[in-house]
């Protein structure tokens, strides 16, 4: 969705391939030696396979500059900053949600331990009012203007909602719910529901 999402803020042409990951197509050999993580999101542009939703979002912003997605190549400090929420929702926002994930349902039963469950969420918390204290009096995460930084937090913050993980501060709800509500992000569901 992150990926789907940014294609339709630039107004891209694509083609939508749906991998069944419930049915296996992540680890079929044709899709293996696309990725051989197994995983999506991936992006294939021409001859150029890349993979990492994180990667993709900020390929697609410098190969559509005016899409703004990624700050200009002479916005050296904004550049800076937008970087540093990229990572931050990478190494601090969504790690706790995948170690919830991994442990109510994506690992084997006898790897999973519940007793991770309320300090990942703990952890998810801390991060949020950090995210919380950053956007206070912002519109957007990064250089006054909407951003692939927008798309991996409101996406990040949507994920904690549907994990029934509460956020820590309504701001962050009001924030959610504004970029959510993006004409892009309304017809990339629509994409993709039609899958
Ligand atoms: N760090 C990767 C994570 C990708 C990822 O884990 N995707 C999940 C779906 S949301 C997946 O494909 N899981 C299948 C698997 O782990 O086999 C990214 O941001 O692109």
């Amino acid at each position: 969705m992150r990926v789907v999402w940014a294609l339709e803020e630039i107004g891209a042409e694509y083609e939508y391939v749906k991998v069944d990951l419930f049915k296996g197509e992540g680890r079929s050999p044709a899709y293996l030696a696309i990725n051989p993580a197994g995983k999506v999101p991936v992006l294939v542009d021409g001859d150029f396979t890349l993979t990492e939703s994180v990667a993709i979002l900020n390929y697609l912003g410098e190969k559509f500059p005016a899409s703004g997605l990624v700050p200009a190549l002479d916005k050296l400090q904004t550049r800076g900053e937008f970087h540093r929420w990229c990572c931050f929702v990478l190494s601090e926002l969504e790690q706790p949600l995948w170690n919830i994930a991994k442990h109510r349902f994506v690992l084997p039963q006898d790897k999973r331990v519940p007793a991770i469950l309320a300090t990942a969420e703990w952890e998810f918390g801390v991060a949020a009012q950090v995210l919380a204290g950053h956007l206070q009096g912002r519109d957007y995460a990064v250089g006054g203007c909407f951003s692939a930084a927008d798309i991996l937090i409101a996406h990040t913050l949507s994920w904690a909602r549907s994990a029934r993980i509460g956020l820590p501060d309504p701001e962050l709800g009001t924030y959610t719910d504004r970029m959510l509500a993006r004409p892009a992000l309304v017809r990339a569901r629509e994409r993709e529901s039609r899958a």
